[in-house]
């Protein structure tokens, strides 16, 4: 085991010296000859929603790549109680939070963001695409190696086709493609959602919480584009039995192939709060990722020109006295 190691850190350190060698002599022969800044356009919006702020950025970055940003930062949601000391909290007793003051119960929530995506990729009508990532086995004694990766593509026909849970050990990529588009290959031309870190809703999906949120029972959706159809949780939320909301428009099943779609994706958070989130939040932040896939002919950042000092913003402070 030990000599088996030892090996792997020869050809992992053979490896890295090859590289090297390699980097050294592109610098010494003068192939990399400049280098571009990262300049990112960044359009920020914040939304105080009860006791919690939001703040959400657009960043628009020079690969093609659209990267969607939330913070949420705020004033904690709190219950009382009388207890001043966890000695005192029986072991038994569920506080369904933590005890972060004297007196002052975090309760434990989830936030959950549903972004309304209404995709059009070169054009108006698109298609959904889930690329399937799957192991294909190796008949035995054909080769050394006894699997690959293959990606399977299935295109979305309707809606329930594209109600999306995530899974870590069934992994997907998210296509939306225009399927009339092509690239110089013959790839369609698309862009795919990509997901971050996020979270999953616990609750019974009869809870009355859930029925109105139940944008959460999915992270995506596909829907076709209705003017009616804007809010994941309806228009009048508050009190409702949740008899409008998306879960209830996608069980429609309409066609959604080749059509004007709207992508619903929704980013999670589950807040387990401790001590330092009382009494104001210090801010949490997760992402999802638009990626252009098959969109550019090859890599856009080669076609933009190199910066000059005198291209870049110049950050004044804002007042003096
Ligand atoms: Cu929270």
């Amino acid at each position: 085991m030990l000599l088996h190691l030892i090996n792997i850190y020869i050809y992992i350190y053979i490896y890295i010296y090859i590289c090297s060698l390699i980097i050294i002599i592109i610098l010494v022969f003068g192939q990399i000859r400049e280098a571009r800044p990262k300049v990112t356009l960044v359009v920020r919006m914040a939304a105080s929603v009860a006791n919690y702020d939001y703040i959400v950025d657009w960043e628009f970055q020079t690969d093609g790549l659209i990267r969607v940003k939330v913070g949420l930062s705020g004033i904690l949601m709190v219950k009382g109680t009388s207890y001043v000391h966890m000695n005192q909290v029986n072991q038994q007793e569920n506080l369904f939070g933590t005890l972060l003051s004297e007196n002052v119960i975090g309760v434990i929530h989830d936030h959950y963001i549903a972004f309304y995506l209404d995709m059009d990729v070169d054009g108006s009508n698109n298609s959904f695409v889930k690329v399937n990532i799957e192991r294909s086995n190796n008949p035995p004694k054909v080769s050394p190696r006894r699997s690959y990766l293959k990606a399977v593509k299935n295109v979305a026909k309707t809606e329930r086709d594209a109600q999306i849970k995530l899974k870590l050990y069934d992994p997907a990529e998210f296509h939306v493609i225009n399927p009339s588009k092509e690239t110089r290959v013959g790839n369609p031309v698309g862009y795919k959602v990509v997901a971050s870190g996020t979270a999953a809703s616990l609750l019974d999906l009869d809870d009355p919480p859930q029925k109105r949120g139940a944008f959460t029972n999915n992270q995506i959706w596909v829907t076709p584009y209705n003017q009616k159809e804007q809010w994941a949780g309806g228009l009048f939320v508050y009190q409702s039995q949740g008899d409008d909301t998306l879960a209830v428009w996608s069980n429609r099943n309409r066609p959604i192939e080749n059509k004007d779609i709207v992508l619903w994706y929704t980013l999670g958070f589950h807040h387990v709060p401790c001590q330092e989130d009382f009494p104001i939040m210090p801010t949490v932040s997760s992402s999802f990722d638009l990626k252009p896939v098959n969109f550019f002919e090859s890599n856009p950042i080669l076609n933009i020109p190199p910066n000059v000092e005198k291209d870049l913003p110049i950050c004044n402070a804002a007042a003096s006295a």
